[in-house]
């Protein structure tokens, strides 16, 4: 299915008049603050988010799936639904493809296919966590880390496999996450494990060509419950150093033991020029991979914050590459991720109402209390018209969502596929 743009303009129309009023209210009390409307709107049409391949059917736990109906069968499925997305949200220009479920079978076709659809190839993912049938060595006792040279080597191949699959794309990075680690104490030798992981993301990063990026991504647990190999930012840094230029770390919102200040860790990296990739979702408890904003929509805004002060003082810093990472077991995927692209919008558009020389004023000054006034401020504003519009001109919906439902487009999706179509992924 594909939304063409008339469908969008129509809808549109329905909710122009209080939609234009409300603008205009939010737009003279920003003015009056001296905040640069035009300048934020800009920002925020600027902010193209990619949307995993494997988000586009429904997730699953450990005691079960429930499948969702309509789900997309093959990579060009895949894109027509973030086509979708896109075409309402005008924030979810690009795909991040998971090898090997995503292994185009017609390079120049999928290529063309995206291209229709304004979608742009962003890191490839690479997989050392599942065997696959064609393999020879199995991961279960590790990848990239393991003990036996046979099982580090097939998986350092398989890397350097999805950079070819990804150059063929136009992709410019890679994201690299381990599952390895161990169970239980005793069962691997910290040391050991960690010398082979560096070695191997070396001989990895030897491959790379020269304009991509590296993304090291770090998790502290799962599905390994005693330790991880590379399980927190700082062991993350110190590999992405090791490796060279082209490497840096991944901060996946989920990857962090309750409480964990994580805008402090955006921060740090962004100061030593190492946040090179960012991937969205929310949790209560551990990496639940909830819409993003659902739980903890503050802890984003603050996360918001040193993501904008870093893009507006360090240079040193690369473009972040963003993703949504998250799973969705009980609602339609593609609404969650409407969801989500609101959310991180919002969050973002409150987060540049910040005014940071008043704040780096009020911090100078020791003024708790006005810095906390600052931050509240901003993130108190009702930002809806902002994102609205910003969609709209862009050519986007007022209401992705409620644009979704109007044109029934999971209804479509189940004509399309049928009710048994099944998503690759996790
Ligand atoms: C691991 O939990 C992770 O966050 C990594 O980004 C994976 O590639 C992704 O989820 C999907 O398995
Ligand atoms: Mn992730």
């Amino acid at each position: 299915m594909i939304i063409n743009p008339d469908q969008i303009l129509n809808n549109n129309k329905t909710d122009q008049t209080l939609h234009q009023s409300q603008f205009k209210n939010l737009a003279t009390l920003l003015n009056q603050q001296k905040v640069d409307v035009n300048q934020i709107l800009q920002k925020l049409a600027d902010f193209q988010v990619a949307i995993p391949s494997w988000a586009l059917g429904a997730g699953g736990t450990r005691f079960g799936r429930f499948s969702y109906q309509g789900e997309p069968s093959s990579l060009e499925q895949k894109l027509e639904d973030i086509g979708i997305i896109h075409a309402l949200t005008k924030t979810a220009g690009a795909v991040s493809l998971h090898i090997p479920w995503d292994i185009p079978s017609d390079y120049n076709a999928i290529k063309e296919k995206a291209e229709s659809l304004a979608i742009k190839f962003d890191a490839v993912n690479s997989n050392t966590f599942q065997d696959q049938p064609d393999t020879t060595e199995s991961y279960k006792f590790g990848s990239l880390s393991n003990t036996a040279q046979a099982v580090r080597e097939q998986a350092i191949q398989h890397n350097i496999d999805v950079i070819n699959i990804g150059e063929k794309l136009g992709s410019k990075s890679m994201t690299v996450w381990l599952a390895d680690g161990s169970s239980f104490p005793g069962q691997s030798n910290f040391q050991t494990a960690l010398s082979h992981t560096q070695d191997s993301l070396k001989k990895i990063y030897k491959q790379l060509p020269d304009d991509w990026k590296m993304f090291i991504e770090y998790k502290p647990y799962e599905p390994s419950f005693y330790s991880t190999v590379i399980q927190d930012w700082g062991t993350s840094f110190m590999l992405a150093n090791e490796c060279g230029e082209k490497a840096f770390t991944l901060v996946d919102l989920g990857h962090h033991l309750p409480n964990t200040n994580i805008e402090q860790i955006v921060s740090t990296l962004m100061l030593k020029g190492k946040l090179g990739g960012f991937h969205f979702n929310d949790s209560k408890y551990g990496d639940d991979d909830l819409t993003v904003g659902s739980i903890k929509p503050y802890a984003l805004f603050l996360i918001f914050n040193e993501l904008i002060y870093g893009m507006n003082n360090n240079p040193q810093n690369p473009e972040l590459s963003w993703m949504i990472d998250a799973s969705h077991n009980l609602k339609d995927p593609l609404e969650d991720l409407i969801q989500s692209l609101e959310a991180i919008q919002t969050a973002y558009a409150k987060a540049l109402l910040i005014n940071q020389k008043q704040l780096k004023e009020a911090q100078i000054n020791h003024d708790v209390v006005t810095c906390q006034e600052i931050l509240q401020n901003a993130y108190q504003t009702d930002v809806r018209p902002l994102v609205r519009e910003a969609r709209l001109r862009e050519g986007g919906a007022i209401h992705p969502l409620k644009n979704y439902r109007s044109l029934s487009v999971r209804e479509q999706l189940i004509k399309e596929r049928g009710k048994d179509s099944v998503a690759t992924g996790l």
